[in-house]
């Protein structure tokens, strides 16, 4: 299958990151794109293709333009404000009762004030060239979107940062721009093949993180199905959301779908949910399937607690392909950096054993 890459991914560099107390090293490092490049590549992959550009219209459908105007100019005037150079860090945070003022939190001019109005972490992190990484990551999702719907049975969008975690207006667990909801509403909007007036996504997210920012993007639409298999909130990052008791709401109501798990979870528990997640998929009957591709569920990875060996991932690959769906995966987290690759291209070459392109 086809692999869309932009090599400005690297433009986004943050050194640090601030978890446990202190400053650490950032986890979302540039060299996690050529890892998996060099293992696309061993696998006999074809080599990359550069995204299309689709302009800012398809991020403006999901993000709202205060906040990508935000992220546009946001370490310019850090800096400008006598900011440090290692890059944008909020200082303070809206509270909660604020809104009960109107519904409204005020928003502020000072730059670390307005890094928290549009942060609810402190892990993504703005430097000179983020907008233009993310700007760029975006299109690669774009443009994978825009070959599956083209009729490829799937493709691949590199992508860095990742995005799962962004939401309309927030920025937050290395995402910037949601990516793969930015493809997800794209081919929703694409009216080309919808054969009842209405084209419906899939967006399957397999990462080990709850992808709050996407859940809360189509919380209330039925035309976007979200689902998601992920370490219990209650226990790990993102916290706050992604419990089995949201469902969406409105016209959304049954069209998110959470299956929080336990630490520990192994091969053929996993399997086992998915099956169960890939069952309310195939019962929606979508017209496309998004993947959020996280690998963060190896046994190994710093930031997961699942005991995933790298040996299931072409199984999960295989297990998403038996869908029959044209597929768009797009790359999320996966932060042991030694198997990264082996177990991204594991993913890719179980689905395209089954599906071949
Ligand atoms: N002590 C993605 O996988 N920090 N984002 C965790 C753990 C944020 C992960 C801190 C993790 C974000 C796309
Ligand atoms: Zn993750």
């Amino acid at each position: 299958m086809q692999t869309i890459f932009s090599d400005l991914h690297a433009r986004h560099h943050p050194g640090l990151e601030f978890y446990e107390g202190e400053l650490k090293h950032y986890h979302d490092t540039p060299n996690r794109a050529q890892i998996v490049l060099d293992a696309l590549r061993s696998a006999g992959c074809a080599a990359p293709s550069a995204p299309q550009d689709f302009g800012l219209d398809p991020i403006l459908a999901v993000h709202r333009a205060d906040y990508v105007t935000y992220l546009q100019r946001a370490y310019a005037d850090w800096v400008g404000d006598g900011g440090i150079p290692a890059g944008v860090f909020p200082d303070v945070f809206p509270m909660r009762s604020a809104m009960r003022h109107g519904g409204r939190i005020l928003r502020p001019t000072k730059p670390s004030a307005l890094a928290g109005y549009y942060s609810f972490d402190l892990t993504a992190i703005i430097v000179e060239g983020t907008w233009e990484a993310v700007y760029h990551s975006a299109q690669c999702a774009l443009t994978a979107a825009r070959i599956v719907h083209a009729g490829a049975p799937a493709a691949f969008a590199l992508c860095r940062p990742p995005g799962h975690h962004a939401h309309a207006d927030l920025c937050g667990g290395y995402c910037f721009l949601n990516n793969a909801s930015i493809a997800s509403h794209w081919l929703a909007s694409s009216t080309s093949t919808a054969k009842e007036g209405q084209t419906r996504v899939a967006l399957l997210d397999i990462d080990f993180h709850h992808g709050n920012g996407s859940q809360d993007i189509f919380y209330s639409r039925d035309d976007v199905l979200f689902v998601s298999l992920h370490g219990d909130p209650s226990r790990q990052y993102p916290y706050f959301i992604g419990a089995a008791d949201e469902c969406g709401e409105g016209p959304g109501y049954g069209y998110t779908v959470n299956f929080p798990l336990e630490q520990g979870v192994g091969d053929e528990r996993y399997l086992d949910v998915l099956a169960q997640a890939c069952e309310r998929v195939a019962r929606y009957a979508p017209s496309y399937l998004v993947i959020s591709l996280g690998v963060d569920t190896y046994q190994f990875d710093p930031l997961g607690d699942f005991a995933l060996t790298s040996a299931i991932y072409p199984r999960i690959g295989a297990l998403i392909a038996q869908l029959g769906l044209p597929t768009v995966f797009i790359m999320e987290g996966g932060y042991a950096i030694e198997q990264l690759g082996l177990n991204v291209a594991g993913v890719l070459s179980g689905f395209e054993e089954v599906r071949p392109s």
